[in-house]
């Protein structure tokens, strides 16, 4: 009822502005036509035209100047650093043509505002003109696709070279589950239809595949440092996308198909934890944190980085919390945690 009495009286006194408004008008009633912009009323807009550039300039500034540091650190894989120039000489390419041609449309319209008896410089058919913006344009864009191209075709090959280790991820509402081939690196068939979750086989593996027993499944994902990973990507029930942020790596996962992606983690988490952004990451992150612990607030604790892999597609409800922890670490602390873990058929004796 008060919400209705609210939105009433807010109603009324619009009304109200509207029509004193109009009496106001009325009573403003001058010889000329005001309806008609005058030379005044011209030059005031130009000048708010160079007003409304320093905004955007100052807009772009501040942005740059506050929210810099929420960028990602450096890349942690082999191919992260062409991911990162291709990004990056695009947007300086970006920004300067903006920032010149924004100023140059603004200076325009102020150099041309409507005077009396003024007429602006203009073309009826200006061919150099015309080759001149037709052909920047098409060797500048021509440069990026083929720089792109070149550099999406070496990051999407997939292949068997340099002896890559082989990991799946399987994906469902709403978690992540990792599998590795075991001492014979090669992953067992596996079949959502032979999910057997009384059993522990949560990924439907094929209990009768040789390749199957020495599997290992677990749910925080190791990789060594240096060594090629070739992941193949399952789902259990929707798409879902495996987005691996540090290493600039993504991938959709789709029921009923495996996608692939390859890297190589070049950083291990201890030497990204000394990173400067990370470290100052996580020292405002954790300024953060102490504050609401002192309020008495959850989520205080304090916080380590990790790689983390994440959901990419908005999957359901919980899809915001879905991800997994990923360790990158030295060839023999990668073997000695692999050592320590149940391989499938052990998995199954148990559980017998
Ligand atoms: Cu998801």
């Amino acid at each position: 009822m008060t919400t209705l009495l609210t939105i009433l009286v807010l109603i009324l006194v619009a009304i109200a502005i509207w029509q004193m408004t109009k009496i106001f008008e009325l009573s403003q009633i001058r010889a000329e036509n005001t309806q008609v912009a005058s030379d005044k009323d011209n030059k005031y807009n130009g000048y708010l035209m160079f007003a409304f550039l320093i905004f955007i300039y100052g807009i772009t500034i501040f942005s740059f100047w506050k929210y810099t540091k929420v960028l990602l650190p450096e890349a942690a894989s082999e191919h992260g650093g062409d991911y990162d120039d291709l990004m990056l000489w695009s947007f300086v390419i970006i920004f300067f043509v903006q920032t010149v041609t924004q100023a140059l449309l603004h200076y325009f319209g102020y150099k041309y505002k409507g005077e009396k008896g003024k007429k602006a410089l203009f073309y009826a058919d200006n061919d150099r003109l015309e080759f001149i913006w037709t052909i920047i344009p098409v060797i500048v864009l021509a440069g990026l696709i083929l720089w792109g191209l070149y550099t999406w075709t070496n990051i999407m090959d997939v292949n068997d070279e340099d002896d890559p280790l082989i990991v799946e991820l399987y994906a469902q509402q709403f978690n992540w589950t990792a599998r590795y081939g075991g001492a014979d690196n090669v992953l067992g068939g596996a079949n959502v239809r032979m999910i057997d979750i009384d059993r522990a086989n949560v990924l439907g593996l094929d209990e009768s595949d040789p390749y199957a027993g020495d599997d290992v499944i677990v749910k925080e994902l190791h990789l060594p440092v240096g060594r090629k990973v070739n992941f193949r990507f399952r789902s259990q029930d929707v798409l879902h996308s495996a987005y691996m942020p540090h290493f600039r790596a993504q991938m959709n996962c789709v029921p009923g198909m495996i996608t692939e992606f390859s890297f190589t983690p070049t950083i291990t988490t201890e030497e990204m934890r000394l990173n400067p952004d990370v470290v100052d990451k996580v020292k405002r992150t954790n300024a953060i944190r102490a504050e609401r612990a002192a309020n008495g607030e959850p989520n205080s604790d304090p916080w380590e980085f990790d790689y983390v892999l994440l959901c990419n597609k908005i999957c359901g409800k919980s899809h915001y919390n879905m991800q997994m922890k990923i360790i990158v670490e030295t060839e023999e602390e990668y073997n000695a945690w692999m050592e320590s873990q149940q391989t499938f058929s052990q998995l199954m004796a148990s559980m017998n």
